[in-house]
């Protein structure tokens, strides 16, 4: 019993040392609504879920026309239309051997892809070039969403070196290198 006991304080000193090196990333990305990720320099990250996560072609759009994912996740494509719907990439982060096309599909069916290589994936249709949608593959769990102000908060990121990565669409992707330490901070205007 006193072993057991033991044990339990010890893992519990564990879990407070654990939460104590857990810091914060925030700040602004000019303009609103763009997407920050972090990479890391070094420590193994948490693996993404095995929940796989739906993009819509509903309406002749991609939906969402933004999605952030971790590197590893499933996406399952759904065509919603009455028409039939193709998605395909041309490349990943300008990489073209990593195009890839899913084929064409009518409503009410879905493909999934795992996306295993971090990145920005323009997904295109070549029924109706009009449309696209942007999957950024995130290769840490550490990503969000700015809102329309262009603030964001990335809570619980353990300490640690990282290169934090913005991206808007239509901009040029941004990059930084930050040592994470309890709460910090980064801004980015995009051109
Ligand atoms: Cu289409």
């Amino acid at each position: 019993m006193k072993m057991k006991y033991v044990l339990s304080v010890s893992v519990l000193a564990l879990f407070a040392a654990q939460a104590a090196m857990a810091g914060s990333v925030k700040g602004k990305v000019t303009p609103g609504k763009s997407v920050v990720y972090l990479e890391s320099a070094g420590a193994p990250t948490p693996a993404a879920s095995d929940k796989p996560v739906t993009m819509d072609q509903k309406g002749l759009r991609f939906e969402p026309h933004v999605m952030v994912v971790q590197v590893g996740t499933t996406v399952d494509f759904l065509n919603s239309d009455k028409v039939q719907h193709n998605v395909f990439w041309p490349s990943i982060s300008g990489d073209k051997k990593k195009t890839h096309n899913m084929g064409t599909w009518p409503q009410g069916q879905k493909k999934s892809f795992k996306f295993n290589d971090p990145g920005v994936v323009t997904l295109l249709c070549n029924v109706h070039p009009e449309m696209s949608g942007f999957i950024i593959v995130s290769p840490t769990p550490y990503f969000a969403e700015t809102d329309a102000d262009g603030a964001y908060n990335l809570a619980n990121v353990p300490d640690g070196q990282y290169t934090i990565n913005a991206w808007h669409e239509g901009k040029k992707l941004q990059s930084k290198k930050i040592t994470v330490s309890g709460a910090t901070t980064a801004d980015f205007t995009l051109q």
